[in-house]
């Protein structure tokens, strides 16, 4: 087989690269280690940046986004009882939009398989060579069949978990990585939102998120140990934590119900440099984590595609390469302030274990001052409504 783009990775940001590029008459293939149901399955980030959801109309894909998702102006932010409003339109001309990761891949799959656009599900052991020469050549598995496709460039969207990463030599690839010693246990329920927008609450016994995906489906989470598990909460601990976590005002018309889903994410940050080796690009999970405080991930994995298909473009149709060879750095600026921002935030809400009396002065501080700050708000909505590409 021979196309110009190998896209290692059907999530959402080969999924989005797959799709600009077959509408802008680039031949690309997607290689896909799961099934479609697999990664349908995963339930993941639920806030979009303006940048995210014009990509998705410029790909012709925002018509069930622009009927079902849910627009944002602002966020509460709590420390105990204590809880305020961060509004967005106070500060910038842009709200969030939200909708379900599941919902947008779903998306992306359908019009992939609309347009026709090839996808190989369940392929193995993914070997890339060539990549510093002209012509690279990626190798895999399906079913037990050996399978070989010549290309131009690869894409390497295969997540934090994937193999493309580990093409770049060692002695050129830089990680930076930082592991918070606490995760996140989620719960998604058939309930409706405790409140018309996000509540991002700090408490003296740890963090809690009480998001959305509809006016009907309810996604909550609370900072657990490290080393905790699933099995451990049943739902009626995990809604009783909850209500400890947030203001009495919230807590006291929390709707509960059975959980429909339960699972516990660990919280990292880490950057990969470069994103670029000869002809392979990384994009999205597999150059760079955030902890999920700020709903970064899934926007900095689209920001990555708009800059490599954007390069590509002008690879293809003026036959120039100077965005590709700046591709890394391009990509690499907007990604290090995305990492202090989720940084931040993460720092600001959860409890740390290590942290003495006085850290926790320190921080308690801190949400004081973002109250009484238009400053500090507005550093916040800047960063959160996202920065520009
Ligand atoms: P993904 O989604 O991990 O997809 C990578 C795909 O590559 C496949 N793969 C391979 N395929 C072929 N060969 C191989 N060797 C392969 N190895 C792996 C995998 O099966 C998979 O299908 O990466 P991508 O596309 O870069 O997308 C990144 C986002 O999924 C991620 O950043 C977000 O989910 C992060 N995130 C959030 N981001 C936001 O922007 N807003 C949010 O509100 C938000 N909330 C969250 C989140 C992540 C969370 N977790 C679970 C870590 C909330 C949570 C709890
Ligand atoms: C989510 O709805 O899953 C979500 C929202 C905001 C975040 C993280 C996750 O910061």
């Amino acid at each position: 087989m021979r196309v110009q783009v190998v896209i290692i990775g059907g999530g959402p940001s080969g999924l989005l690269l797959g799709q600009l590029l077959h509408n802008a008459g680039i031949d690309a293939v997607v290689l896909e280690r799961k099934t479609r149901e697999y990664v349908l399955g995963r339930i993941r980030a639920g806030v979009l940046e303006r940048g995210l959801v014009k990509l998705m109309n410029d790909a012709g894909v925002a018509d069930r986004l622009k009927q079902e998702s849910l627009t944002h102006h602002g966020t509460v932010i709590t420390r105990n009882d204590d809880f305020f409003d961060v509004s967005f339109s106070n500060f910038v001309d842009a709200p969030v939009t939200v909708y379900g990761q599941t919902e947008l891949t779903r998306d992306l799959y359908d019009a992939r398989e609309s347009a026709g656009a090839v996808t190989l599900f369940n392929v193995s052991d993914v070997v890339i060579t060539d990549l510093k020469g002209k012509a690279p050549t990626v190798t895999c598995k399906q079913g037990g069949e050996a399978i070989t496709i010549h290309c131009d460039y690869v894409a390497g969207c295969d997540g934090f978990h994937g193999v493309s990463r580990q093409h770049i030599p060692e002695s050129v690839r830089q990680e930076y990585e930082k592991v918070y010693p606490f995760g996140w246990l989620g719960v998604l329920s058939e309930t409706p939102p405790v409140h018309e927008e996000l509540i991002y609450a700090s408490s003296d016994r740890g963090f809690a998120l009480c998001s959305m995906r509809n006016a009907s489906l309810a996604r909550y989470y609370v900072q657990c140990d490290i080393n905790d598990r699933v099995d451990n909460w049943t739902d009626q601990q995990f809604w009783d934590e909850l209500k400890k976590r947030i203001p009495a005002a919230f807590a006291d018309v929390l709707e509960t119900g059975p959980s429909i889903e339960k699972s516990i994410a660990p919280l990292r940050s880490f950057v990969c440099e470069p994103m670029q080796w000869g002809r392979l690009f990384l994009c999205g999970d597999a150059a760079h984590i955030v902890p999920p405080t700020g709903a970064k991930g899934l926007n900095t994995a689209a920001s990555d595609v708009h800059y490599l298909f954007e390069a590509l473009k002008l690879r293809y149709k003026e036959d120039d390469e100077t965005a590709l060879n700046q591709y890394s750095a391009k990509a690499l600026s907007r990604v290090w302030k995305v990492e202090r921002f989720s940084w931040w935030m993460t720092s600001l809400l959860h409890r740390f274990p290590e942290h003495s009396a006085f850290d926790q002065k320190i921080q308690s501080a801190e949400i004081d001052f973002l109250k009484r700050s238009d400053a500090a708000q507005a550093s916040m909505a800047i960063n959160y409504v996202g920065l520009p590409y």
